[in-house]
């Protein structure tokens, strides 16, 4: 077995290749405070879900995904208020993240530990993280507690 050291001085080798490869993509400011992991409830069928679940691991999370044809379920279980839904649920922390939130705005989440429920981008805007495309909408990343009251958490 190896000893502790060796184990890091492993892991910092790897940590160190990947920034020397990556170049431009080295710890970022916005990146996950300790890459927390993040479930993911999606539709297997979901292809924006795929991109969003890329945009994360770009930014630092461990993703753990999970594949259901009853999201209408999860989010009723997790307790995501009807008017905020999108296409995939996820929970970090202890927080729900509904839909195509930016990696940035989690991370600001789980630094500054407001008491809320989570965060979500209702419906699915163009231009939102896995959402890229031609047109760039403008939208909003709401905080909302257990009863549905939103608060603007960031727009773009
Ligand atoms: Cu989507």
């Amino acid at each position: 077995m190896k000893n502790k050291f060796q184990k890091s001085l492993a892991l910092g080798a790897a940590f160190f290749a990947l920034t020397l490869t990556t170049g431009a993509a080295a710890p970022s400011v916005d990146a996950a405070p300790n890459g927390p992991t993040i479930t993911v409830y999606k539709d297997p069928s979901c292809g924006c879900c795929k991109n969003w679940i890329e945009h994360l691991v770009k930014h630092g999370y461990r993703v753990d995904a999970k594949d259901t044809p009853a999201m209408a379920e999860v989010k009723r279980t997790l307790g995501v208020p009807d008017a905020l839904t999108s296409c995939h649920t996820a929970v970090v922390n202890g927080y729900l993240i509904e839909g195509h939130v930016p990696a940035a705005d989690i991370a600001r989440l789980l630094k500054q530990r407001p008491k809320v429920a989570g965060l979500a981008v209702p419906g699915m805007p163009m231009g939102a993280p896995g959402m890229e495309g031609p047109r760039q909408e403008h939208y909003q990343v709401l905080s909302f507690d257990k009863n549905g009251k939103t608060r603007i958490f960031a727009s773009y």
